[in-house]
Formats: structure tokens, C-alpha cells, sequence
């Protein structure tokens, strides 16, 4: 069956499909021409376009990053984050913030889709080098990075980058706390879990200064 119908086309007109011109999709052979089905996530005729749809998040990789000072961010300012992946607790008493080793980014809802994003970095300097005690980003702004210095402890999470869609107002949907003390000693992910939520803080607990002492996400929905 197969054989005969590329006989055919061999004989009637050419493949269009033959150079795979599809390269996130299925192709579908029309005579002169050719149409992309394309995978979700994706558009555009070949599609090779990636749709930054409501739905699309990305692990963003801080392995390296998060490592020495400096910034770590979702790559796209129309990212935030939703939660983060841990590696193996060091111990209860050296938990090094570098074990801290991926965000993950998500779109905004639909109403705000491809807008342009703002961003303030929030002053975290003192607050998180105490104990029982919120780091917030600027209300209706939603957490997209984090600004670390040489030490390994908590208190050396220094600034977060905050970021919103320009028409987003400044204040937020519905938010909750995400209870997470026991869940973030542990090697893998710690996310707002309600979905259509983004990380817009963090709590640090009232024991030691190592990264398990996080022990609340504030989680926010976007406006609507
Ligand atoms: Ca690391
Ligand atoms: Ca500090
Ligand atoms: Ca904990």
C-alpha cells in the first residue's frame, strides 16, 4: 500500500512533504502544496513558532546558575514561576541555598497573552535574613527570579525579580499560602499546586537559615 502510493507520486507530482518542512507537526501532502498539523505548543506554517499559550511552562535550568552570585531568571520576562526543584537535603544543619536547581515558568492567564512584561527587583536584603518572616514582590507583581551573593545560607537570597504584564493592575486574584516545611526538605519539585497560581514570595521559618527553612509560598492568581 505504501509502496504504491509513493509509485504514484513519483509518477503524478511531487512529495511536498518529502523535505519535512514541519518541524514541530505532521505534514500533509496537497498536490502542488503542503499543510502543517502542528503538535501543541506550536504554529506558524512550518511550525516553528512556539505559542506562549496560557498553558506553556518551562523548566528553567539553575543548576549552574544558582550556584555563585548573580541572577537567576526564567529566560522570557512573560514567565513566572509557579515552584522550584530541590536537590538531596544537605543536612538540618548546612542546607546550601545552591541545591536550589530549577524554576519553573508558566505563561500568564489568556487575558494578558503576549504582552509586554514590567519588572521590579524586590528589596529582600533584610527580610529574609530574618526569621518568621515574609519576602514579598510589590503586590500584582509575580516572582520571575532570584538575585543570590556569595553565602550559602537563606539569607543570602537577596532580591527577587519581579515581573507582571503591563496591564495587570497592581493587585492580585485570589492568593494562598502554600504550606510546604516538610514537602521542600525533600529532593524534588515544591509548586504553588492550585493551577493558574505563580509564587509571589517566600516565607522563611523560625528555625535555622538554610534553604529547607523556607516554609510557605505565597501563591497568587493574576487578575481578571
Ligand atoms: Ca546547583
Ligand atoms: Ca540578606
Ligand atoms: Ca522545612
Amino acid at each position: 500500500m505504501m509502496r504504491h502510493t509513493l509509485i504514484k507520486r513519483e509518477l503524478f507530482g511531487t512529495n511536498q512533504c518529502a523535505s519535512s518542512p514541519c518541524v514541530n507537526g505532521n505534514c500533509i501532502n496537497q498536490g502542488e502544496s503542503y499543510q502543517c498539523q502542528c503538535k501543541n505548543g506550536y504554529e506558524g506554517k512550518n511550525c516553528d513558532k512556539m505559542t506562549v499559550n496560557p498553558n506553556y511552562c518551562k523548566n528553567q535550568n539553575w543548576w549552574a546558575s544558582f550556584d555563585n552570585k548573580g541572577w537567576s531568571t526564567c529566560n522570557n520576562d512573560k514567565l513566572f514561576i509557579t515552584g522550584f526543584y530541590r536537590n538531596t537535603l544537605g543536612s538540618w544543619d548546612k542546607d546550601e541555598i545552591y541545591r536550589l536547581e530549577e524554576a519553573k515558568c508558566c505563561s500568564s492567564n489568556s487575558l494578558y497573552r503576549n504582552q509586554q512584561s514590567e519588572c521590579k527587583n524586590a528589596n529582600w536584603w533584610d527580610s529574609l535574613d530574618r526569621k518568621n518572616t515574609w519576602s514579598l514582590c510589590p503586590i500584582g507583581y509575580f516572582l520571575n527570579g532570584l538575585y543570590r551573593t556569595g553565602g550559602n545560607n537563606l539569607h543570602n537570597i537577596e532580591e527577587g525579580k519581579c515581573c507582571k504584564p503591563v496591564n495587570h493592575p497592581k493587585r492580585y486574584g485570589h492568593c494562598y499560602h502554600e504550606y510546604i516545611r516538610y514537602k521542600f526538605d525533600k529532593k524534588g519539585w515544591t509548586t504553588c499546586k492550585k493551577t493558574g497560581y505563580y509564587v509571589v514570595g517566600v516565607f522563611r521559618d523560625h528555625n535555622k537559615d538554610w534553604l529547607h527553612d523556607i516554609d510557605y509560598l505565597k501563591c497568587c492568581k493574576m487578575w481578571t
